[in-house]
C-alpha cells in the first residue's frame, strides 16, 4: 500500500545526539503519544536510539518526559521545551497526544530541538470530518479516488486507516463519520451484526487517537433491516427496535460517538412521511443512544427539491430556518443540529446561515465542505480555510455575550476531501484544506499567513522559494476562483449534476430552487422584505443591512437583490463592469499561480510537481471557459460593452 505521509513525513534534524530518552509511567508506554514520539524521533534522528526511562542522561541525550495531569482539561496540553529536556503533559491521553504533535511540529519546523513553552486546548469541543463514502467504495462528491474505508461492501481497517487516524489526530480531529449521509446499499447494514467486528476494530483504532467513530444510519432501518412495516418515530415498535439496535451496537463498539442523520432531504427517508417533525425524529433516536452517552447529529439541510422554477415565491434559502426555527427548544440534550455554513449549498460565496445565534435553546454545529464540489473539485486550487475562519468569526448580532458563529456552536464538521489516491486529496495542494481546517478548529485565532507557510514547509521542505510560492498561491486562491466563476454571491452557474465548469442557465429551469433570474433588465434574486423575505431571518441589524440595497455588502449583492446591470456597487463600479473586471482578473491570477508553480520545477519532487502542474493546466482551461462564457452571457443579455474593450465573444 503506497500513500503519502503528508505533513507527517518527518525529515532528519540537524542534531547529532545519540540517545532519545522517553520517560513516562509504564501505562503510557502503550499510548499513541508514546508511539508517535518514537516513530518521529526515529525518522528525525535515524542514528540515535530511542529508550524508555533510561538512567543514562548525558550530553549525548535528549530527554522527553510525558505525563497526565488531571487538573488540565481532557484535551489540553502543556509543553516546556528546552535544548536538552522537554516535558509534555496532557489532561488525558488525547491531550498528551496533541501536545506531542505540537512538540514534533515545532521541532520539525525549526529543524532541531528548541526552547519554548506552550499551553493550549481546543477552541471547538467537537471537531469532525464527515466522509461521504459509500459501502461499494465510491465517494459521493469524491475527487481523490475511491474510499479507503469501504471496498465492495467491506469495511477496511489497515495501514492506511492507521495513517489516516494519525494524520487526523495530528491536527486535532476528534470525531469521524465514516459513511455517506445518503445511506445506500450495504451501508444500511452498518447497524447489523454484519459489520460488528470491523466497526469494533475501527472504533478501537480511532479511540487510540482520541477520535470518536460516528456512522450515518438509515432512518428507515426498522423497515430496511428490521423487517417492520414502519419507521414512524412515535410508533412503540419502532422506538423499541432502535433501543435494542443501539444497545447491541454500543455494547459492541464502545468508542461509538453516535449518529449523523440526513432526513427528509433529497430523497432520504425521515419523519415527514408519518406526519411527524424533525424534533420527533431526532429525539426518538437520541433517546435510544442516550444510555450510552451517544449523540444524534441531525442535519438542517432540508428544502423542497422538487420546486417549479415558475414559482417566484418559494425560496430555498429560507428553508433551513423555516423548517427548524419553530422547533427551537424541542430537541433533547444529546441532539445537535448540523447547519451548513450558508443557506444554499457550499457555494463559493453565501451569507452565513441565519440559524446561527437564532436558535438559543438548541445545540448547533456548523458544517463546511472541504471536498471542493462547487469550488473546483480539487483540480482548481481553492484554499477554503480563510473563508471558514471568516464565517466562524462572523458576528451574528444576536443578543448574546459573544455573538460570533464559533461561540454559538458546540462543534464544527466538514465534508472530507480525501480518498485512496497516493496523496489523499487528488491535488497535493488540496491537503492544505484538510490540515488548515483541523488546525483552525483547534485554535480559532490561528494566523493564516503562518498556517499556509507552516503547511507548505511541513509538506514540501525548507526551501524558502517553495514555501513562499505555495503560500502565495493558497492565500489568493479563493478570491481568484470566486472572481473567474460566479459574481457577487449569485451562485449556481455551474453545470448541473456534477457541478464542474460554467453553465449560467444550467440550474435556471430546474427543480432545485437555484435560480439567478438573469434577463436583459437585470440580475439577482430579491430576498429583501419586498421579495422572498429571506433577509428578515437575520438578527435586526443584519436584516436591515442585507435588506437594504444600498447597505448590502457588494460580495453578496446579487444573493439579496435584483439590480440592473448599471447599478453602482459601493466600490463605485457598475455591476456589469465588475463582472468583466473580476473575470479577466481572476483568470490572470490563476495564470500567475500556475507560473509560480512552474517556477518550482526541480525544487519539489518530480511526482508532486507533475501532480500539481497537470491540475493547473486543467484549472487554466476551465477558468478560461468560465471567464469567456460568463462574460459573453452577461454581454449578450445586457448589451453593455466592457469599458476596457477586452475580448468578449459574441
Ligand atoms: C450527500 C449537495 C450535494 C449532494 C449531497 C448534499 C448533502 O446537494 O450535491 O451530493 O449529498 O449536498 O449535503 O446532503
Amino acid at each position: 500500500m503506497v500513500f503519502s505521509k503528508l505533513w507527517l513525513n518527518y525529515k532528519k534534524l540537524d542534531d547529532t545526539r545519540k540517545r532519545i530518552l522517553i520517560s513516562c509511567e509504564h501505562s503510557l508506554k502503550e499510548s499513541a503519544a508514546f508511539e508517535e514520539l518514537q516513530t518521529a524521533m526515529k525518522a528525525m534522528l535515524p542514528e540515535a536510539i530511542v529508550l524508555w526511562k533510561s538512567e543514562v542522561f548525558d550530553d549525548d541525550s535528549y530527554l522527553i518526559v510525558l505525563g497526565i495531569h488531571p487538573e488540565l482539561d481532557r484535551e489540553e496540553y502543556t509543553i516546556a521545551a528546552s535544548l536538552n529536556i522537554t516535558e509534555i503533559c496532557g489532561g488525558s491521553e488525547a491531550g498528551l497526544l496533541y501536545g506531542v504533535f505540537e512538540f514534533l511540529k515545532r521541532t520539525a519546523l525549526a529543524g532541531g530541538f528548541i526552547g519554548f513553552n506552550a499551553q493550549a486546548k481546543p477552541s471547538q469541543p467537537l471537531r469532525m470530518l464527515d466522509h461521504w463514502d459509500n459501502a461499494d467504495g465510491s465517494i459521493e462528491r469524491g475527487y481523490s479516488g475511491k474510499s479507503f474505508f469501504f471496498k465492495d461492501g467491506e469495511l477496511l481497517v489497515n495501514e492506511r486507516t492507521v495513517m489516516y487516524a494519525r494524520l487526523m489526530a495530528s491536527v486535532g480531529i476528534n470525531g469521524v463519520v465514516i459513511n455517506n449521509v445518503n445511506v445506500r446499499g450495504s451501508a444500511k447494514r452498518l447497524l447489523t451484526k454484519d459489520y460488528a467486528d470491523s466497526l469494533e476494530e475501527l472504533g478501537e483504532l480511532f479511540g487510540r487517537y482520541g477520535i470518536k467513530l460516528f456512522i450515518c444510519p438509515d432512518f428507515a432501518a426498522p423497515i430496511s433491516v428490521g423487517g417492520l412495516d414502519s419507521a414512524d418515530p412515535l410508533d412503540e415498535r419502532v422506538i423499541n427496535w432502535w433501543k435494542e439496535c443501539c444497545a447491541s451496537l454500543f455494547s459492541r463498539i464502545p468508542n461509538l460517538g453516535g449518529f449523523l442523520v440526513k432526513a427528509d432531504s433529497e430523497g432520504q427517508p425521515g419523519p415527514f412521511a408519518y406526519g411527524r417533525d424533525h424534533a420527533d425524529g431526532a429525539n426518538m433516536l437520541a433517546r435510544a443512544v442516550a444510555p450510552f452517552g451517544g449523540l444524534v447529529i441531525w442535519r438542517c439541510f432540508v428544502y423542497n427539491c422538487a420546486q417549479d422554477w415558475r414559482d417566484l415565491k418559494t425560496d430555498r434559502a429560507r428553508s433551513g430556518y423555516d423548517n427548524f426555527m419553530p422547533l427551537d427548544g424541542r430537541f433533547d440534550d444529546n441532539v445537535i443540529l448540523q447547519v451548513k455554513n450558508g443557506p444554499m449549498d457550499f457555494q463559493v460565496r453565501e451569507p452565513v446561515h441565519p440559524l446561527f445565534g437564532a436558535m438559543k435553546h438548541t445545540k448547533l454545529m456548523a458544517e463546511f465542505q472541504l471536498a471542493q464540489e462547487y469550488t473546483g473539485q480539487q483540480k482548481h486550487v481553492c484554499w477554503l480555510v480563510p473563508m471558514i475562519k471568516d464565517i466562524l468569526g462572523f458576528h451574528t448580532k444576536h443578543d448574546m455575550q459573544d455573538d460570533r458563529v464559533s461561540r454559538t456552536v458546540c462543534g464544527v464538521a466538514a465534508v472530507a476531501n480525501t480518498g485512496d489516491d497516493f496523496c489523499w486529496t487528488g491535488s497535493e495542494l488540496a491537503a492544505a484544506n484538510l490540515y488548515g481546517y483541523g488546525r483552525l478548529l483547534f485554535n480559532e485565532d490561528t494566523d493564516l499567513d503562518e498556517l499556509a507557510e507552516e503547511w507548505a514547509q511541513l509538506t514540501f521542505g525548507d526551501d524558502e522559494q517553495v514555501i513562499s510560492a505555495v503560500s502565495e498561491i493558497l492565500k489568493g486562491s479563493h478570491k481568484a476562483y470566486e472572481d473567474y466563476t460566479v459574481p457577487l454571491g449569485l451562485g449556481w452557474m455551474c453545470k448541473p449534476n456534477h457541478h464542474y465548469g460554467p453553465d449560467p442557465w444550467g440550474y435556471e429551469f430546474d427543480r432545485w430552487g437555484t435560480y439567478n433570474r438573469a434577463d436583459r433588465n437585470g440580475i439577482g434574486v430579491d430576498r429583501s422584505p419586498a421579495g422572498t423575505g429571506y433577509s428578515a431571518q437575520y438578527a435586526p441589524e443584519w436584516a436591515e443591512v442585507y435588506g437594504d440595497i444600498d447597505r448590502c455588502p457588494d460580495d453578496l449583492l446579487l444573493f439579496f437583490h435584483r439590480v440592473p446591470y448599471t447599478h453602482k456597487l459601493r466600490g463605485g463600479k457598475t455591476v456589469i463592469q465588475h463582472i468583466y473586471d473580476a473575470h479577466f482578473e481572476g483568470y490572470e491570477q490563476a495564470e500567475h499561480f500556475a507560473a509560480l508553480w512552474a517556477s518550482l520545477k526541480g525544487r519539489v519532487d518530480e511526482r508532486t510537481f507533475k501532480n500539481v502542474s497537470e491540475r493547473f493546466e486543467e484549472q487554466l482551461n476551465c477558468a478560461k471557459e468560465w471567464r469567456d462564457i460568463i462574460n459573453t452571457f452577461f454581454h449578450r443579455l445586457s448589451g453593455i460593452d466592457d469599458k476596457q474593450g477586452r475580448k468578449i465573444y459574441n
